[in-house]
């Protein structure tokens, strides 16, 4: 038996992008349904983000869910760049006339949004198997899922893909209507979580060695996420706790590896490194947000800000187009987000560029690297460019 619901906006994933764009709608009274493939419980395993700009957690505020953030998250006022084993602090807050970013995990973000959905009584149909799209060309899209082996449909005004980089959504476009730029990086990182107190509480450090790049995180004053570069096809398994340890230390100045705090990891997992936009993104009636749209490599913290504000231009355009009958904001959705999801590009893999070891560069590479560092260090310029775009571009930047 086919069952049918209907809804203004059907939203494709329960990742961050998801959850907040249905929080926004809800607010301004758009109703949206949401379908996961996954389970609840899996979306919350995946541990990603942990740096928040204030653009996103304004949005988490407008959205009716920022006192988590509020109450838990750790303000940043620098950040410090490591190299020749030397530390060397920017002070972002001083450098961008008082700005600052918050440390508050991906996994805490997505607990708020869907406890916050949960309260509102908001549908999110999670473990939706076999998700397809149908005429997002026309007035009138639907999209088909499978619960168990129940075929079900769902039809709305506009489908929202919010599915992530290996969604259903951008697949769904006709090749010759999207072109994909990307950029696949040789190496990964390799991460992990521990319940220790993380080396430094109050600024993420970024290091560049002739070992490869390493960076020292945290989710709270007792839970430190940190992360090393690693082969591309390096496995979790030739990792053990020690071994990590070992040679996240190699990575950093004596003193601060002196510091490090070490215990069993809780979560350890490689992820690849990539640059990737899609364009445009909005084909009819289907818009894509997020990472379904564009991947940052995680050098420099971008990609959950940037589905945040991709989600901030979706949903006023939605808001605009259901209370003043107006579809301006829908029009302009697609360039309005690449401007800045460009911006972000290029940031993010000018910092991968400069802090990790490449391996067609050795030795020459690495001092190219390191004579650029000793020039940002010591140039206000410099400085200010990156703590400008450390702490995200204002929205309105050069619109
Ligand atoms: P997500 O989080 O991938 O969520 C997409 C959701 O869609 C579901 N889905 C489907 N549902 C139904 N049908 C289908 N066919 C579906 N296919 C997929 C998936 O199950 C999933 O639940 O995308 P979203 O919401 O756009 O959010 C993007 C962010 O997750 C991502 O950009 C960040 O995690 C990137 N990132 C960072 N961003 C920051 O802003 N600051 C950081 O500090 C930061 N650190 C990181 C990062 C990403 C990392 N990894 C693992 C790539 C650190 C790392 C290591
Ligand atoms: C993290 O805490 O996971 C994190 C922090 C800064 C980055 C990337 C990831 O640039």
């Amino acid at each position: 038996m086919t069952k049918t619901k209907r809804t203004q906006v059907a939203i494709i994933g329960a990742g961050p992008s998801g959850l907040l764009l249905g929080a926004l709608l809800h607010k301004a009274g758009v109703d949206n349904i949401i379908l996961e493939r996954q389970s609840a419980d899996y979306v919350l395993s995946r541990i990603r983000a942990g740096i928040l700009e204030q653009v996103t957690v304004d949005l988490l505020h407008e959205a009716g869910v920022g006192s988590g953030v509020e109450n838990h998250g750790t303000i940043h006022h620098s950040i410090e760049l490591v190299f020749k084993n030397e530390r060397h602090p920017i002070d972002v807050t001083s450098l961008t006339e008082g700005k600052v970013v918050t440390a508050y995990g991906q996994t805490e973000v997505t607990k708020d949004l869907m406890q916050h959905r949960a309260l509102n009584k908001l549908e999110t149909i999670y473990e939706a198997g076999e998700v397809e799209l149908h005429d997002f060309e026309s007035q009138n899209p639907y999209i088909t899922y499978k619960i168990g082996d129940e075929t079900h449909t769902l039809y709305a005004d506009f489908i929202a893909g919010c599915d992530g980089f290996h969604g259903v959504c951008r697949a769904s476009v006709p090749k010759g209507s999207i072109k994909e730029y990307e950029k696949v990086y040789p190496f990964g990182w390799l991460g992990i979580l521990a319940d220790v107190p993380p080396v430094s509480p109050h600024a993420i450090i970024y290091a560049n060695s002739d070992r490869g790049f390493a960076l020292c995180s945290m989710r709270s004053m007792t839970r430190s996420r940190y992360y090393i570069q690693c082969a591309m096809e390096d496995k979790v398994e030739n990792w053990s706790d020690e071994l990590f340890w070992a040679e996240l230390k190699k990575r950093l100045d004596p003193e601060l590896a002196s510091k490090i705090i070490t215990g069993p990891s809780i979560e350890k997992s490689i992820a690849p490194l990539r640059s990737f936009v899609a364009e445009p993104m909005r084909f009819g009636r289907l818009f894509l947000a997020g990472d379904a749209a564009h991947i940052v490599p995680p050098t420099g913290a971008k990609g959950l800000n940037l589905a945040a504000t991709d989600v901030k231009y979706l949903s006023t355009a939605f808001i605009e187009y259901y209370k003043e009958k107006s579809s301006a904001g829908i029009d302009h959705y697609s360039s309005r987000c690449l401007k800045r999801i460009w911006r972000a590009e290029r940031f993010s893999w000018w910092l991968t560029s400069l802090m990790h070891r490449f391996p067609d560069t050795e030795g020459f590479g690495q001092k190219v690297q390191e004579a650029e560092l000793d020039y940002l260090v010591h140039s206000k310029a410099l400085s200010k460019s990156l703590a400008e775009n450390y702490v995200g571009l204002p929205l309105d930047f050069a619109e």
